[in-house]
Parts: structure tokens; C-alpha cells; sequence
């Protein structure tokens, strides 16, 4: 194929398949209706859809937990129901990545039945991580790691044999050591890459490779350590190895596929690791995540961020939210003021080098669901913290105000959505945004319309422009420029060109711009 390097400032919009659209009517979304949805994906306006795992699970993590890999599960559809999104995706010009979760299988999976199945010792456990325990009878755990999902990460067996978990008890870490763990996902990279997929996001894919004879962490706060310092079980410089053997394998595909890591680092420089030039295509930047609304802050992340990228060479990423997280508008104050930042944010992030993550329901300015019904909660990362839980940002989106369950199923079925769906859901459907000039659903198309016009801004770098404080401006080349307002007042400066669009009303007077409290504009600045 051609070099276009199409991933280098790509936008990519994540389509968490359970919730994104439902194609049979039983209120779980699937891989029919993401593909009756493709065509407002592609008016959107984007360049790719990461879809989240839609393979055979019994569904302890909604799919992180997989059980065959080369196959679908039959609550999202069939086989042959992927192969037709995935070409029904190309002929609207959008690129298709998939979720590939190697650091662990389900407990459901043949290798584990297997696994269980054997004796200590057997090589039907060599694929996993099995130890003896501590203590005089073997009864404590084998070290002292918790599950990212709170608890001791190591499961029991009646036989006496541990095994290791980083999430949940029903996803058994596999055993990378292991020469025939990395010889079945070669063959199931190769498997998804024949079905004609441009790349795949890789989940947790700082964990696959364990420090040599698994030390304690040693540390009372497990979780802290995580984000400070390399622990035993993360960001072992090993994992590199299976990345690059990765990388030989999507290069030897035509088409330019990716790979994207779901890394999580302890410093800048060993998340750039991922993305050196034999490595992952790109990382995931989670910065922006953790961001407090604050002019300074956002400009130090953006700097470190291309600084990060530039140290090797790849573009950098833009993560607003995604499903691990609370939906930014409410991290950002929620209802209106956090609907002002969000639309700000979206100009921001579209406007950077690099490529941006759209979360499905952020172009429609979904909050959070704080107030599920508790018989709806089964984030299994709850168990580590209620408040961690992760299904307010998973809610069904809103297709249409008059229809049933506000049009999440294509055909009108029987079966409610797996999560229910505020009542006030209806004027953010898409049907009512699409009407309404200065909807969020607007503002996203028409940036993405720019964004491509504009030819991505022609890799342009970044250069700062000096603005008031609680402001940030920046040009990228000569023809545009960006202006974001991060205080709650309006501000003036003087108008680096004339509006391109605005996340709120703004006016120019005299050369001199009022910026709107938390708004972003875009500004042409090649004078025609
Ligand atoms: O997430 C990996 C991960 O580290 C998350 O647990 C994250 O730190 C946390 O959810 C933030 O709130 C990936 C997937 O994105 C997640 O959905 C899965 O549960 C997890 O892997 C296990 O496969």
C-alpha cells in the first residue's frame, strides 16, 4: 500500500460495542448495529473505529475476558457479522482497529479448563502462572501483589496451587515465558490482520512480562507505587520484545496496520519506550484524564506530551475519556459549566499534533451516570472501590428523542438497554443535535470537517503565542491558530485572524477578541 502514515494524526473513535448501537433488539448493543451506524460515523467524520472486545466471554470484565479469541461472541453477533462491519467499514473510507487482550485470557478459555484440569507441575499450567503458596501449608498467596481490581492477585486452587490474576479471578494472567503463548497470539494478530483489520489496540500491554522470580512489591500502597516507580509486574523492560516481534508482524502486512498500546508508565520516558520506532505506533496519553481545568496545567501537558512524542518520533495521542473512566464533562463540574469545558476541550485536543480518541456519546456531551440503580452495577472494579465504578460511563447512547429507549436498537425488540438510559436523554440524542446548528454533535462534525479541509494542519508543529493568564493560544503554521479561555470570565485578546468556529459565542471588535468564559475558537490566520 501506500506510506500515507494515515495513523500519525488520525481521529480515532472508540466504539465500546455493548453500548454503541443495538442491531437485534435485545437491548445489548452489537456488531449489526455498529454497522448500521457506520454511516454517521463516517459524516462524523473520523478516520477509524476502535471497537473493545467483542469476542466469545463470559463477560466477568464485558469482554476483557475472553474465551476464543478467534471468534464472536453471540451476544454482539457472528463471525461473519464482523467480517461485513469490517467491509462495509472500508467502503465508507473508515479504518477498523480491534482489541487484542494478551496479558490474560478468561477462566473460561480451553487453555484454562485445561490448566485446571492438570496436575501441578503438568505443562497445561506452564501457560499461566501457577505457584505454590507461602506459609507452612501453602496457604498464604505466593507474594504480596493486589489485582488492579482490589484483593490479593493470586486465586486458590482445591489442589493447593495458586494462580495469578491482575483483574479479576475469572482472567488468569498467561505466561509469556511461555514460547507457545506467543506462538497462538501471533496466530491470532495474523488471524484478525487476514479478515482485513488496519491494527489492533492492545490492552494492558505493559503487563504481559512478570520481574524474574515474581518479587514482592514490598510497598503498603500498591496503588501509589503503580504510578511512581516500575513495580514487579508492570513495564518490565521484556515487554519491548514482544512489541517489536508484534511490529515485525503488522509490517509485513500491506496497508500500513497499527498497533496501539494501552501502556501505563511511571515517567515519560519509559512510555515513550512503546512507541520507539520498532515498537507500537502509538500509545494511549492518559494525561489529560488526570488534568485539573487550569490554563497552566493543560499547557504543561501538552509540552511534555510533544516533548514525550518527539523523543522518539511518534505522534502523540489525545484521551479525553474512554470507558475506564468518568465521562470528562462531569470531571469537568458537570451540567452546563462542565458542557462548556468539554466543547472547549474538543476544539483543544482536535486542534494538537498528533492523533485524537473520541469516546463514543463525548461528541454528544454525555455526562456521567452517577445515579444507576445498584441491580445494574457489575463493574467487577468495584470491588476495589464503589466509587471506581466504571458503568456510569457506559451507558447506551441516545439516537433518537422519539423513539423507544431514545433508538439504541435499530429494530424495535423486547429487550430493555442493558443499562437503563436517563429519561432526559432526549434532546442529546443524535436525531435532535443534528438539528440544532450549535449542538455538541455540530461542533464535533464541523471541527472534524476543518480538521480534514485543513489537511490535518499540514504537520505543522506547535508554536506558543503569548495570551492573558487562564489562556492558552498556539499557531500550527502559518494559516490557524487556536485560543482556548480555561477561566470562567471572558477575556480579550487581540484576534490572531478571523473565526473558524467557536465552542461559544465570541466577537471581534477593533482587532481585539472576547474570548467567552471556557470557550475555545479556531482561527484562520492566512488571511483569506
Ligand atoms: O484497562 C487496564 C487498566 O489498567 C484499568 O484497570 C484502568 O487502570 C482502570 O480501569 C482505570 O479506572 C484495560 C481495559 O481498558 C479495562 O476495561 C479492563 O478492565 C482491563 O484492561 C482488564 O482487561
Amino acid at each position: 500500500g501506500t506510506a500515507t502514515r494515515w495513523w500519525r494524526d488520525a481521529v480515532i473513535y472508540q466504539v465500546y460495542v455493548r453500548s454503541f448501537a443495538d442491531g437485534n433488539g435485545d437491548g445489548v448493543g452489537d456488531l449489526l448495529g455498529a454497522r448500521g451506524r457506520l454511516p454517521y460515523l463516517a459524516d462524523l467524520g473520523v478516520d477509524a473505529v476502535w471497537l473493545t472486545p467483542f469476542f466469545t466471554s463470559p463477560m466477568a470484565d464485558f469482554g476483557y475476558d475472553v474465551a476464543d479469541y478467534r471468534d464472536v461472541d453471540p451476544i454482539f453477533g457472528s463471525l461473519a457479522d464482523a467480517r461485513a462491519l469490517i467491509d462495509d467499514a472500508h467502503r465508507h473510507g473508515l479504518r477498523v482497529i480491534v482489541d487484542v487482550v494478551p496479558n490474560h485470557t478468561s477462566d473460561r478459555h480451553a487453555w484454562f479448563a485445561e490448566a485446571l484440569a492438570a496436575c501441578p507441575g503438568d505443562a497445561a499450567r506452564e501457560r499461566y502462572i501457577f505457584r505454590p503458596g507461602r506459609g507452612a501449608a501453602g496457604e498464604l498467596p505466593p507474594n504480596d501483589w493486589e489485582s488492579i481490581f482490589g484483593g490479593p492477585a493470586w486465586t486458590r486452587l482445591p489442589d493447593g496451587e495458586w494462580y495469578l490474576h491482575l483483574f479479576a479471578p475469572q482472567q488468569p494472567d498467561l505466561n509469556w515465558e511461555n514460547p507457545e503463548v506467543h506462538a497462538e497470539f501471533e496466530s491470532i494478530l495474523r488471524f484478525w490482520l487476514d479478515l482485513g483489520v488496519d491494527g489492533f489496540r492492545v490492552d494492558v500491554a505493559h503487563g504481559m512480562v512478570k520481574a524474574e522470580g515474581l518479587p514482592d512489591v514490598g510497598h503498603p500502597d500498591q496503588v501509589k507505587m503503580i504510578g511512581a516507580d516500575v513495580v514487579p509486574f508492570f513495564d518490565q523492560d521484556g515487554v519491548h520484545e514482544i512489541h517489536r516481534s508484534w511490529r515485525r508482524l503488522l509490517d509485513s502486512y500491506p496497508g500500513e496496520r497499527i498497533g496501539v498500546a494501552e501502556a501505563w508508565a511511571p515517567s515519560p520516558q519509559r512510555l515513550a519506550n512503546y512507541v520507539r520506532p520498532d515498537e507500537m505506533h502509538q500509545a494511549f496519553n492518559f494525561h489529560f484524564l488526570k488534568t485539573p481545568w487550569d490554563a497552566d496545567a493543560f499547557r504543561a501537558v501538552v509540552q511534555e506530551s510533544l516533548a514525550t512524542a518527539d523523543l522518539v518520533g511518534a505522534p502523540s495521542t489525545w484521551v479525553l475519556s474512554n470507558h475506564d473512566v468518568k465521562r470528562h464533562l462531569t470531571r469537568y463540574g458537570g451540567g452546563e459549566l462542565g458542557l462548556r469545558r468539554s466543547r472547549a476541550a474538543a476544539l483543544l485536543t482536535l486542534s494538537l499534533p498528533g492523533s485524537a480518541y473520541v469516546y463514543q456519546g463525548e461528541e454528544l456531551g454525555l455526562p456521567e451516570v452517577l445515579d444507576l440503580p445498584e441491580e445494574f452495577l457489575h463493574d467487577p472494579q468495584r470491588h476495589r472501590n464503589p466509587e471506581d465504578g466504571r458503568d456510569g460511563c457506559r451507558v447506551p447512547l441516545p439516537w433518537a428523542a422519539d423513539e423507544p429507549h431514545f433508538g439504541f436498537s435499530l429494530l424495535p425488540g423486547t429487550g430493555s438497554p442493558w443499562l437503563p438510559m436517563p429519561a432526559s436523554w432526549g434532546p442529546l440524542s443524535v436525531d435532535s443535535q443534528l438539528r440544532d446548528p450549535l449542538s455538541t454533535l455540530n461542533l464535533y462534525r464541523e471541527a472534524l470537517r476543518i480538521r480534514r479541509e485543513r489537511r490535518r494542519f499540514d504537520d505543522a508543529p506547535l508554536t506558543w503565542l503569548d495570551s492573558p493568564e487562564g489562556t492558552l493560544a498556539f499557531r500550527r503554521g502559518d494559516g490557524f491558530a487556536c485560543t482556548v479561555n480555561l477561566t470562567g470570565e471572558p477575556v480579550a485578546l487581540p484576534a490572531p485572524g478571523r473565526i473558524l468556529l467557536a465552542s461559544a459565542g465570541t466577537t471581534v471588535e477593533d482587532g481585539l477578541a472576547r474570548l467567552a468564559p471556557d470557550s475555545a475558537v479556531w482561527w484562520g490566520t492566512d488571511g483569506a
